[in-house]
């Protein structure tokens, strides 16, 4: 078989886009980690973490499945939210399969009743992952926990998983690869993601903002990569640039924190984890900027790489 543009034939071949979808916090991200066995979707225990279509590409010997991380469905209160809904709503429309998340301890919500049905509304084949079964008490709850979501949509299957663990997680891929249709491989074989490094390594910036603020201040934050300079030779850095937007000037002292204390520990932090996902030493300088109510402003967020 030749790579993605080969001209071969691919009768014995399955490929196409398997859509994660589901409120936020549920575990989306963490399972595509777990997919790929790489951290490459930014995971905290704060909801709308993501905010983009993520693409993680895992091939077997006979499919290509590219797995698509989407943000948790939200309530639009602002103009970022209505992205974020936009992005889910584009990742929907290409998917050939659709895997619906959920957390197993907790009843299906009115947003989830609603997502349920509309996923039954595309016609597509759809599987449902009550995910967190690890942290679920009392294993006799999920029997009817899966009737409750089964009368919203004519789901082909469920599976119990713990994302975090692993749990049930490569049955779970065996039956999405199987429901592909046949097609060839869409991105080479070794690719893992469309993902650039300049959007990989801002998200990790912004993870770290998530971990280490409160309240508003995570959801009031965009990151944008000024400058991204590979290494020179083999002893050298990469040297990043990167712009931490927020919404107001007390968030702007916020992030800095006293005597820059916050900003150091944001940037250590997320230099540690670019250094390992390049394999490779970085140079990593943090500005802070306010760009007023940028998460209402549309423009502003086509500035910021929302678009
Ligand atoms: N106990 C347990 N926790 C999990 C599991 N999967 C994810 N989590 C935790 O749930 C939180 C949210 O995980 P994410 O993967 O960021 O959730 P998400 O659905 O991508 O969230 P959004 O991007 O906000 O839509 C994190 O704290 C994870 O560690 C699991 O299988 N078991
Ligand atoms: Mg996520």
């Amino acid at each position: 078989m030749n790579d993605a543009s080969g001209l071969d034939d691919f009768e014995n071949f399955s490929s196409g886009y398997v859509v994660i979808t589901g409120l936020p916090n549920v575990g989306k991200s963490t399972l595509l980690n777990q997919i790929l066995h790489e951290r490459l979707a930014i995971v905290t225990p704060k909801p709308q973490t993501t905010r983009n279509r993520i693409l993680g590409i895992h091939n077997t010997e006979t499919a290509q499945a590219i797995f698509v991380d989407t943000p948790g469905v939200c309530d639009e209160i602002n103009e970022l939210n209505k992205y974020l809904n936009k992005e889910i709503a584009r990742a929907l429309a290409d998917a050939d399969v659709v895997l619906f998340v959920v957390d197993a301890r907790t009843p299906p919500t009115e947003a989830e009743v609603a997502l349920a049905e509309k996923i039954a509304s595309t016609g597509k084949p759809a599987l449902l992952a009550l995910n967190k079964v690890d942290a679920v008490p009392d294993k006799g709850t999920l029997l009817p926990r899966i009737e409750e979501y089964k009368d919203l949509c004519p789901f082909v299957e469920v599976f119990p998983i713990s994302a975090m663990g692993g749990e049930n997680v490569p049955e779970l891929v065996e039956k999405m690869v199987a429901l592909l249709p046949s097609g060839p491989p869409y991105y080479a074989r070794d690719d893992l993601t469309t993902a650039n490094m300049r959007f990989l390594v801002a998200e990790m910036i912004r993870e770290q903002v998530f971990l280490k603020t409160q309240k508003e201040i995570p959801y009031s934050t965009a990151v944008v990569i000024d400058e991204y300079l590979e290494p020179a030779s083999r002893d050298d850095l990469t040297r990043i640039h990167a712009t931490i937007h927020v919404e107001r000037d007390s968030q702007k002292g916020i992030i800095i924190g006293a005597k820059g204390s916050m900003l150091g520990e944001i940037g250590r932090a997320a230099r540690e984890k670019i250094e390992r996902f390049i394999d490779g030493r970085v140079f990593l300088k943090l500005h802070v900027k306010v760009s007023k109510n940028w998460s209402r402003d549309k423009k502003s967020l086509d500035h910021l790489g929302y678009n």
